[in-house]
């Protein structure tokens, strides 16, 4: 198990389109395993394969909250194949914008359908927090941010501080 470190925007990697997985592979199996551990100790809610520079169809989740126990999901070739008419918003971050966030709206709940790790289909209905985070997910593997529903200027804004902070981060290295 290695922690993988995060891209951070505006990186080209977070904007294509990730590639189906056509077979569970160790190597599928070992990613999975590492963005679980990532998305962990970020801590995060979601991860997306993309994010640790992997353009595959991949992502892990858990929004659960303490006191309850853990539910750590990974996510294959993941589909949304239904969402609600009804709307919800949320106030969004993203481990590849750290520190900014802004309020998204997007549909209230979703039917995904995946694959999980030892090859089944898998169908769930997502609701609040789950809902909200398995769509900011898929997005990533569409190669979209949060972000990118917000006006023009609010979204450079946070793209020129992020590109501020990578200078920052390159010039202490
Ligand atoms: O940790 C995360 N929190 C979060 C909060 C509101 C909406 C979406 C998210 S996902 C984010 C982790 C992340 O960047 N996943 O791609
Ligand atoms: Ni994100």
């Amino acid at each position: 198990m290695t922690l993988r470190p995060i891209l951070i925007h505006p990186d080209p990697r977070l904007k294509k389109p990730c590639t189906p997985v056509d077979a569970i592979t160790d190597e599928v199996r070992a990613l999975a395993d590492d963005m679980l551990a990532t998305m962990y100790d970020a801590p995060g809610i979601g991860l997306a394969a993309p994010q640790v520079g992997v353009l595959k169809r991949i992502l892990t989740m858990d929004c659960m909250k303490a006191p309850e126990p853990p539910r750590p999901m990974v996510l294959i070739n993941p589909e949304i194949v239904w969402k609600s008419a009804e709307t919800s918003v949320y106030e969004e971050g993203c481990l590849s914008i750290p520190d900014q966030y802004a309020e998204v709206t997007r549909p209230a709940e979703v039917r995904v359908r995946w694959l999980a790790l030892d090859g089944s289909v898998q169908e769930e209905h997502f609701t609040g927090l789950w809902a909200t985070c398995v769509q900011h997910e898929i997005d990533h593997l569409d190669g979209r941010l949060f972000i990118d529903y917000l006006g023009p200027i609010k979204r450079q804004l946070i793209t020129r501080k992020m590109e501020k902070l990578k200078r920052d981060r390159a010039r202490s290295a």
